[in-house]
């Protein structure tokens, strides 16, 4: 079986480093959300942004203190339920968040966790996809609450060498079954397999494996989700939403359920430490299964008690030109909703079916939507005996 030599996981692993700083800011000597920027009238010159780690370009955060004197301490969570944690606690001194759009800032706007947004100070929604902000109104009137960051898709990530030697060339590369088939889950356990900490889509993919709907959350589905992963669970090495890409990336895993992006990330990262060494580039493909998928959006919101929200505003408006959003793209290899932007795309990017599916694939996605809470309890409680083995 193809391995990584050691000189390219060494590459590999020194592209993922700030990840791993940004989300130990102790041990990295990070910044925590504060207030040590210049006053400029009534609100002092600090940002506390809490975002998705790896969903900004390397330069975005430079280049807006840079342009605007304010300082920003960037943190980054892995998990809406971690952000979600904060904000329902309160006072967590972040001044803009990027919550998954549903059911989670769906359920934020509900519960008034959010600020509503002074579109006076957004020149920039002008640039914005009509249909994606008509496409939100059910969930926040008016797109008064929050504005569409990126979206993408939840399928799989596949080493292709190594998981065609383990299950040979007819291996089902475009079904969930490659990973939900335990025929198929306890041949590739000894190459590594990782599945997201994510029950929202955790659920839904195993749901759509099953033919059956992605949002459900009666008794039965539940029992039938956790059936699934009870027949896998042997083969799984870990659940995490950020370790996967370096352990797909340095050749830990061969398999792993991840975001669209996250995957485009690991293989253009791969390829290039590939061609630094001479060596030929193992092949990382990011696949829609056939059976469907979740497509999901995360949007940008203020908090409801952020104390800088002029900057907070600043902010989310530099984040909607249309040459600071493409760039973003083109490095995080994840779909904008902003259509001035379209042009500007890296068209390696635009073409990419992982980032831009097809009208065929887009018919097989669905949006994942809120449950009723106690049915909601249920799937956490659930998903939480499911990874540990219960
Ligand atoms: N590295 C950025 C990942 C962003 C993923 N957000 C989508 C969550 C879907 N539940």
């Amino acid at each position: 079986m193809p391995t990584l030599s050691q000189p390219l996981e060494n590459a590999v692993s020194l592209r993922f480093a700030p990840l791993a700083c940004a989300l130990i800011l102790a041990a990295c000597g990070g910044s925590q959300p504060g207030s040590e920027g210049a006053t400029n009238g009534a609100e002092e010159q600090v940002l506390n942004v809490y975002n998705w780690s790896d969903y900004v370009a390397d330069d975005t955060i430079a280049n807006f203190e840079a342009a605007t004197g304010i300082k920003v301490n960037y943190d980054v969570y892995a998990e809406n339920e971690t952000l979600e944690t904060k904000l329902v606690a309160g006072g967590s001194g972040y001044d803009v968040v990027f919550p998954s759009a549903r059911p989670f800032a769906q359920r934020q706007i509900r519960t008034g966790l959010y600020a509503q947004l002074d579109k006076a100070q957004l020149p920039n929604l002008q640039h914005l996809d009509p249909d994606i902000m008509e496409g939100l109104t059910d969930m926040d009137a008016d797109n008064a609450h929050v504005v569409p960051y990126m979206w993408g898709t939840t399928g799989l990530g596949i080493n292709v060498e190594r998981v065609t030697a383990a299950l040979g060339a007819d291996a089902p590369l475009d079904s969930w079954g490659l990973l939900f088939d335990p025929a198929n889950a306890s041949k590739l356990a000894s190459c590594g397999i990782h599945v997201l900490d994510d029950e929202q889509e955790a659920f839904s993919a195993a749901l759509i494996w099953l033919g059956q709907d992605p949002n459900a959350a009666t008794p039965e589905a539940i029992a039938a989700v956790q059936e699934v992963y009870a027949a896998i669970r042997p083969h799984i090495r870990t659940f995490n939403n950020a370790e996967y890409k370096d352990a797909l990336a340095n050749g830990d895993v061969c398999l792993v359920m991840g975001y669209s992006g996250d995957i485009g990330q690991v293989r253009d990262v791969v390829a290039e430490a590939a061609e630094s060494t001479g060596r030929p580039a193992p092949d990382i493909r990011y696949v829609i299964p056939k059976e469907g998928a979740v497509r999901w959006m995360d949007v940008i919101a203020i908090p409801k008690d952020a104390r800088h929200p002029g900057n907070a505003h600043a902010f989310i408006n530099y984040l909607m030109e249309p040459e600071v959003i493409a760039d973003i793209s083109n490095h995080v290899a994840y779909a904008n909703a902003n259509l001035a932007a379209t042009d500007l795309v890296d068209p390696e990017i635009a073409a990419d079916p992982g980032v831009y599916p097809s009208e065929e694939v887009r018919e097989r996605l669905v949006d994942p939507a809120l449950v009723a809470d106690d049915q909601q309890r249920q799937r956490v409680r659930a998903w939480t005996g499911i990874k540990s083995g219960r």
